[in-house]
């Protein structure tokens, strides 16, 4: 069988065996379109089976997580760990806490982590976590006794050096020191490096807030950089309003970019002047509220639109913030049209399969989640070191750290695609790099 045949006869088992998973499926398989030149130099990793084990999970957990509201009612959903290798580390990913959630979109999720750590070359493995639970709406305590219900559970798989969860979306800083809190009060160890994303009075890093945002604005200045291109005058798309949106505006517009448009999951604002980062962040950060309510506050210059698609304004460099699948192949039309320049993914695979390939075929510079928001999960990484040694660094250092891990990235995937006859496909540079790292760890571990 040809290496091409043997991937389609994996790709369909895998899918047979993990029905009803349509983004794991997606995941594996833009994974499985880029990994062929590589295979064909290893034949010792088809040998050992490393894809087969790769895309199997190490262990995956389900649980009911049972709490009760504000008026008295018992509510239950359902908790995820998807503990997918560890062949470099500790499991390390987020957890998702959105209505969306579902066993396939946390392994689609858990997948691409492997990949994403092990391009941040930090001692990291891969996974995710989360829940159907619905944050919108909830207040402080149904959000706290959700936190500790979930934990009750949870805290009996995980561990700093077993596997350790963060913040994705719907999880921010309260929640991990809700879930902090109940770890530490039913094990009795005051265990920092169990959780990342913590406070910054109780063991949390400085940066890591700031770390997924400002780490896409810096990968995206690498792909323009190295094409002789720059961020500065450019007018810029960030999607979404949240935690990697709210960063990636204040780096872009630090590093001379404009961000002319961002938005939440009911609509969209286009503000002329450019997005003004402080009230943005006092709104969906400090007041949890909604990004109709920038435009109304922004006054003559930010308009509020509810029907269409943030993706049908025009800009030069696109970074999808917000979900999965936010971007398809009619947006990627529109945006090529428009003049986009350069696209990179904050969000987890937030370009649809076909919108990635027109991109790709227009010549725009396309920088995958797995490296562009790789930056959230090192400054991760960079929070244990801290907590194993007891240790606090500075703003500037952490920053520092930062920037110079998503030039290592960015330079990673450049130099692997030439490498591998594929220069600028940085979709292939990351998944044949991070699949590298993963597979050799393997092979040296035996059949694990
Ligand atoms: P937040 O919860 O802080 O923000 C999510 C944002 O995306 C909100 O504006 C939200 O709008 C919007 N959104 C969520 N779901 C949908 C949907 N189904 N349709 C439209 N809009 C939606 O999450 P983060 O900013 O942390 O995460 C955003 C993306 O970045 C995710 O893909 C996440 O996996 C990825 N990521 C996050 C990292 C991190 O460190 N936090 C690290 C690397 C990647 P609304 O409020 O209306 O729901
Ligand atoms: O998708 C991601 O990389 C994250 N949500 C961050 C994971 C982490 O462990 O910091």
């Amino acid at each position: 069988m040809s290496i091409s045949e043997s991937l389609a006869a994996l790709r369909q088992n895998i899918e047979s065996r993990n029905p009803a998973e349509p983004e794991f499926h997606q995941a594996i398989n833009e994974v499985f379109e880029t990994l062929s030149p590589m295979l064909g130099k290893h034949p010792e990793y088809a040998e050992a089976k490393l894809l087969e084990r790769i895309c199997e999970p190490e262990r995956q957990i389900i649980f009911r997580v049972p709490w009760v509201d504000d008026a008295g009612e018992v509510q239950i959903n359902r908790g995820f760990r998807v503990e997918f290798n560890s062949a470099l580390g500790p499991y390390k990913g987020g957890l998702r806490f959105h209505p969306s959630v579902g066993l396939g979109v946390v392994k689609f999720l858990g997948f691409e982590q492997i990949f994403k750590n092990a391009l941040t070359g930090l001692p990291i493995g891969g996974g995710k976590g989360g829940s159907d639970f619905d944050p919108k709406g909830k207040s402080d305590n149904e959000i706290m006794r959700f936190c500790q219900s979930f934990m009750t559970e949870l805290y009996r798989h995980i561990g700093e050096y077993t596997d350790v969860p963060a913040g994705d979306i719907g999880v921010g800083a309260r929640e991990i020191g809700f879930l902090f809190g109940q770890y530490k009060r039913i094990t009795n160890r005051y265990e920092s490096g169990v959780l990342t994303g913590k406070g910054l009075a109780w063991g949390g890093a400085r940066v890591r807030v700031e770390a997924t945002g400002y780490g896409t604005a810096y990968f995206v200045q690498e792909m323009l950089a190295a094409n002789d291109a720059g961020l500065g005058g450019r007018d810029v798309i960030v999607s979404g309003s949240g935690n990697v949106a709210i960063y990636a505006i204040q780096k872009v517009h630090q590093l001379g970019g404009r961000v002319v448009a961002c938005s939440d999951s009911t609509g969209y604002v286009h503000d002329a002047d450019g997005i003004d980062f402080k009230m943005l962040r006092q709104i969906k950060e400090v007041e949890r509220g909604r990004i109709s309510e920038y435009a109304e506050r922004r006054g003559a210059s930010a308009r509020y639109e509810t029907n269409g698609s943030i993706w049908d304004l025009p800009c030069t460099v696109a970074l999808p913030c917000a979900t999965q699948n936010e971007l398809d192949a009619e947006a990627a039309r529109r945006l090529i049209a428009s003049g986009v320049v350069a696209v990179a993914e904050g969000a987890n695979m937030p370009c649809r399969p076909e919108a990635v390939r027109l991109f790709q075929e227009a010549g725009v510079l396309f920088g995958p989640g797995k490296a562009a928001n790789a930056g959230g999960v090192a400054t991760s990484a960079l929070e244990m070191q801290q907590n194993a040694s007891r240790d606090s660094w500075s703003f500037e250092y952490s920053e520092q750290r930062l920037h110079e891990i998503m030039r290592n990235i960015h330079t990673d995937c450049f130099e692997t695609a030439a490498e591998y006859g594929h220069p600028r496909n940085y979709v292939l540079g990351a998944n044949i790099a991070g699949f590298n790292r993963v597979a050799e760890a393997m092979l040296a571990m035996g059949v694990i």
